[in-house]
């Protein structure tokens, strides 16, 4: 199958694009916020989206500064998104997940000049506020009113409507994902305008066949390249319709979702379908009118996919995307899935394995996977060292291993670091034992990557105390969870006299990674 062409003027605007896509049906639901209902059509959302470009410029926003969007999965998070793109202005999207220590190194290295944030996120950033010199204007969502800042609300309301588009063009710096450092430094990754349709294309149309017609619910967050992509450039490069979740997506809350606004395409990560199907108040397979299911994140154990395709007659493509590619470069496909596999390299994508010597593997080698495709991004921020690590000329290198059979379904084989995914998001060890090392009875320790019953990694620490210091499994949990962001924390503890190391004394850990 050849790839679709995408051709992309050299003057272009993305967010134009995506809006201009959807100019003749104004009145479609565009976005609709599970929680209190709020419904916004394309119309509004062009109309929106170009308020708040005005609003920028009128606050002083020249195109190239960058603004950061710490928000909640609602519709105001793409009118923010699409307005700072219409102005030129670059959009970084922040993990509303992490720390304020987090955020605080995120605002230093982006020198972001703006900073929206959803008003429940507000007290993770008031630490920071007036610490970060960069930081010039601090404008609150999900508020009408607030005491002391700009609302969101209050600049749409105030601006003009006028559509006027930056002169950007397609190689222009778009927006910034930060994606997570081994040492846990997150690392600005910067994308171009042309990445957001290239992959709408390649992957949203020609992999899952999104329609106007479909209605789609995306677990993982927009400011993830997985969510980015699932809920706000797939949908509305066809003018489908997207349900968003500000909150938690529990069992219960993505049921309930399910039910209520019967998507048809549903995008989960393992640990996701793992607690959806260990749910004893599951829906039926009736219940639902689910066309697709997508993984990513993670490895999707077999059993869960076909556990899955059991109760509810849907297959789950797994697949796998990075953040610095922008979305899934390798899949399965419909009708073709093979589960235990993550499918074969989506069309448009070119995928090689690479040994440990440099040379490309044949089938059934292992080797490290790199992907060469155009959305790609073009750096990591003010990370000189790390961009000529990873974005080798045209080939991206992922870190992850494979193997590739004569069929060209790829396997997955581990990290080529150190790194976790955990529920879809990567965590250091590294990160954990350093925070681990803080607690004061705390004399070393390892962290590896276990897996639960299912078959999904998590975090397992193995502790040494100091001499005549005590402290509980609870009590070191809760001090990570404290800390760092609380999906890092490790879900398992062993208390051990010593740690595997070697003549030279460093921690050896595949030994412990090995069953005992
Ligand atoms: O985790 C993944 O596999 C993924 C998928 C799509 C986009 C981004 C990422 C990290």
């Amino acid at each position: 199958v050849s790839p679709p062409v995408v051709d992309i003027p050299r003057d272009y605007n993305a967010a134009h694009d995506l809006l201009a896509r959807n100019a003749q049906r104004p009145g479609k639901i565009a976005f609709i916020d599970a929680l209190s209902g709020e419904q916004l059509s394309y119309g509004e959302l062009a109309e929106q989206s170009h308020r708040f470009a005005n609003a920028l410029r009128a606050q002083g926003f020249a195109p190239e500064s960058r603004v950061m969007l710490a928000m909640l999965d609602t519709p105001q998070w793409p009118v923010a998104f699409l307005g700072c793109i219409l102005a030129g202005v670059v959009p970084v999207a922040a993990n509303t997940l992490l720390t304020s220590q987090d955020f605080e190194f995120m605002l230093r290295d982006s020198r972001a000049q703006g900073l929206l944030v959803s008003q429940a996120l507000l007290p993770a950033f008031e630490p920071l506020l007036g610490m970060v010199d960069s930081l010039k204007t601090v404008i609150v969502s999900g508020t009408e009113e607030s005491s002391s800042f700009a609302t969101l609300a209050q600049l749409l309301r105030a601006a003009s409507a006028t559509k006027t588009i930056a002169a950007t063009s397609a190689d222009d710096a778009c927006f910034w994902l930060y994606s997570s450092g081994s040492t846990g430094t997150p690392k600005g990754t910067v994308h171009l305008h042309s990445h957001l349709i290239q992959t709408a294309e390649l992957y949203g149309r020609a992999v899952l066949g999104i329609q106007e017609s479909d209605v789609v619910f995306s677990a993982a967050k927009l400011f993830f390249a997985y969510g980015l992509g699932n809920a706000l450039t797939f949908p509305m490069s066809v003018g489908a319709t997207a349900v968003l979740l500000p909150g938690r997506p529990t069992p219960a809350e993505v049921f309930g979702l399910l039910k209520k606004y019967q998507p048809t395409i549903f995008y989960g990560v393992p640990t996701l379908y793992a607690a959806l199907l260990a749910d004893p108040a599951r829906p039926a397979r009736s219940e639902l009118r689910l066309r697709i299911c997508t993984s990513a994140g993670e490895a999707l154990p077999a059993e869960i996919g076909k556990k899955w395709t059991a109760h509810y007659g849907c297959e789950i493509l797994d697949g796998i995307g990075s953040t610095e590619m922008l979305h899934i470069f390798l899949s399965n496909r419909p009708g073709q899935v093979r589960y235990g596999t993550t499918g074969q390299a989506v069309p448009g994508y070119e995928l090689r394995i690479v040994g440990d010597e440099g040379q490309e593997c044949g089938a059934g080698e292992i080797g490290e996977l790199q992907i060469k495709g155009p959305s790609a991004a073009l750096m990591y921020w003010n990370n000189r060292a790390k961009t000529k690590a990873t974005f080798a000329g045209e080939w991206t290198k992922s870190g992850d291993k494979y193997t590739r059979d004569a069929d060209g379904f790829y396997t997955y084989g581990g990290r080529s670091d150190d790194m976790l995914k955990v529920g879809g998001i990567y965590v250091s060890p590294f990160e954990v034992e350093a925070c681990l090392m803080t607690h004061p009875a705390v004399l070393e320790v390892a962290v590896i990557g276990l897996a639960d019953a299912d078959g999904l990694i998590k975090p397992k620490a193995y502790v040494v105390l100091k001499a005549g210091q005590s402290a509980t499994m609870d009590e070191l949990k809760a001090h990570v969870k404290l800390q760092l962001a609380p999906y890092k924390y490790p879900r398992w503890l062993e208390f051990v006299s010593e740690l595997p190391k070697t003549a030279t004394g460093k921690i050896q850990r595949f030994k412990l990674r090995q069953p005992q």
